[in-house]
This record gives structure tokens, sequence and C-alpha cells, in this order.
């Protein structure tokens, strides 16, 4: 299989209003330092970056009800789906540096925007599908789900920055991966709506290869749709990826998460990623800073054909002496 025809349209959104803590909006940045662009070139992938976007300040953006900030994460996530728009409109495969995970609103509306009906695998320790009423928090990267979901939108209370959104995802074409710290509320959904998850108990049970083989074949199983990838770090264990805003133990091993992205990118039907909830500022010092973002690094390299047995091109030959 080769992967020469793979090209990666990188767009950075330095954004952090969908959760309280300071620092994830440097995610794309530190990603992009670790030195990911000259990376997936060398794989023989072609990348072009779009840069990183600009969002507008918002100056009065008082609570409405339980949500947090929703004009900010509206009006960034409005942004978001222009720019995934564009980059499937130019032919590449859409990656998504953040940034939190309120972000995958605007990349998903974006990237159904511009190729129709999506799969969606979520890799996460968290469901992040609370609705504006259930949230605990009030945090929208807990509720982005929510808003994406046809058969939600009978619960969603309208809010401001919010009209733009069409619900453009169903319940039958999503897959978690990696659960283990979902609220009562997101389980009762979850379980009404039927959605397909492996939480870390099946993980444990089936295996990591069992759980991609029984993600693709539910994702594929009547029409090949694209596959649109929202990957936060957080479903990775603490001891690998500490520098994110709500670590969780017990989450999935370095190999897992890898093995995660190279099953997708071996189905041909990647056709969009995110990568949030990498902050540089969180996590014990440089070392953990350097493992989460190494490790970011490397699951984008697998979506874009990085194997670990090694790689070669379909036009490399032997020196002849
Ligand atoms: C909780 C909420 C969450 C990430 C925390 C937590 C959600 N369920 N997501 N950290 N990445 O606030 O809704
Ligand atoms: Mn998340
Ligand atoms: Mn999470
Ligand atoms: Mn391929």
């Amino acid at each position: 299989h080769r992967h020469h025809h793979l090209s990666a349209g990188i767009i950075g959104a330095p954004f952090s209003k969908g959760q309280p803590r300071d620092g994830v909006d440097r995610g794309p940045d530190a990603i992009r330092a670790a030195g990911l662009l000259l990376k997936l070139q060398q794989q023989g992938c072609a990348v072009k970056d779009y840069g990183n976007l600009e969002f507008e300040d918002v100056f009065e953006d008082a609570p409405v009800g339980r949500v947090k900030r929703a004009r900010a994460v509206g009006g960034a996530n409005q942004r978001l789906s222009e720019a995934v728009r564009a980059v499937k409109r130019d032919g590449h495969t859409s990656v998504m540096l953040g940034g939190d995970h309120s972000l995958a609103i605007g990349s998903i509306h974006g990237h159904a925007a511009a190729v129709g009906e999506l799969g969606v695998v979520w890799v996460d320790a968290h469901a992040d599908i609370n609705t504006p009423l259930t949230t605990p928090t009030g945090n929208i990267h807990g509720q982005p789900m929510s808003y994406l979901l046809r058969e939600l939108q009978s619960k969603i209370p309208v809010l401001p920055n919010f009209s733009w959104i069409k619900a453009c995802v169903s319940a039958k074409d999503v897959v978690y991966i990696g659960l283990r710290d979902v609220d009562p509320e997101e389980h009762f959904i979850l379980k009404t709506l039927g959605v397909k998850m492996f939480s870390m108990s099946q993980v444990d049970q089936l295996g990591v290869a069992k759980v991609m083989e029984e993600t693709c074949d539910y994702l594929s199983a009547k029409v090949k749709k694209p596959i649109h990838l929202s990957y936060d770090i957080d479903a990775i264990d603490p001891s690998v990826t500490p520098a994110t805003g709500t670590p969780v133990v017990g989450g999935l091993t370095y190999r897992e998460g890898v093995y995660i992205t190279e099953h997708l990118c071996q189905t041909g039907l990647l056709s969009a990623v995110d990568l949030v909830e990498v902050n540089p500022l969180r996590g014990h010092g440089e070392d953990g800073v350097t493992s989460t973002v190494d490790t970011a690094v490397a699951l984008l390299l697998g979506c874009f054909g990085r194997l670990r047995e090694g790689n070669h091109s379909s036009n490399y030959r032997l020196p002849e002496p």
C-alpha cells in the first residue's frame, strides 16, 4: 500500500475557551516545533500549512445558563468550520491542531459541509456529549458531540453564536474508543442513542486490534463514508501524555494509541483528523511536555502512513556497486 497520494492540510487552532485552563492554545505551535511538518514530508506526505487561525476577542461573554463562554466558542468554531471546508476543497486530509476539544464542533461541521455524511471515531477518556442542560461544569469541551448529533437537537437550547451550527452526524455513525470518565447523564445519552463505544474495559477485554477491526466493520457496514478522527490526547495514559488539562489514570498505552492511527490510515478513508487538548503548560516539567508533544506527533505520523515496521518509497532502488 503506497501513501505518496496522501496530503495533509494543517490548521492551527490556538483556542482555549472551551475549558478553564491556560496553555492549551499553545498546542499547535508546540506540535509544529516538535517537527511535525518535516517528519510528514520525510515520510512522503505532501504538506500545506494553513497557519494558525486568529479568533476575535469577545468582551462580553457571560454564562448562558450553565454554559461558559458560548459566544467565544461559537464564533471560533464558525471560523474553524470555514477553514476545514477550504482545506477539504483543496483536496487535503484536514489536520486540526487544538486547542481544546470544543473545536470538534467546527472541525466536524466543516468536514461534513465539504464531503457529506461522515463516520466519526472519537478517541478520548471522556464522551464530550453533555448537553448545555446536563453539563456539570459548563465547559463546552465536554459538550461538542451534543451539538453535532441529529438525535439530540431537540435537547439543545438556543445559544449566542451557535445558530450557524447544523447537526450533521448520526448516532449510528459514531464510535468512541478509550472512555473511562463518563458522567451519568452522558452514559444515559450514549445508551439511549445506542452509540457504539469501546471503553477502556473493552480495550482490555478485546485488545486494540479487535477494537479497530470492529470499529471499521461497524462504520463501513453499509457504505464507506469518509472518516473523521477526533483524537483527544487525554485518551492516552497520563504516564505518557501528562501535559493535558484533565488527565485520567488507566488510559491507552503509547502502542495502543499509535495502533489506532495506523489502522485508520490503512482503511484509506481517513479524511480529517483533530489532535486536541495538548497543553504545554501542564504536565510535570519539561519531560512530561516533551513526551506529550512527541506522542501527538507520532499519532499524526501514524495517520499519514507511518508504520512501525518501517516504510520505503515505491521508487526506491538499491544502489549499484
Ligand atoms: C466533563 C464535563 C472533559 C476533557 C474534561 C469533563 C469533560 N464530562 N473533557 N476534559 N478533555 O465537563 O462535561
Ligand atoms: Mn475530549
Ligand atoms: Mn478528554
Ligand atoms: Mn493509503
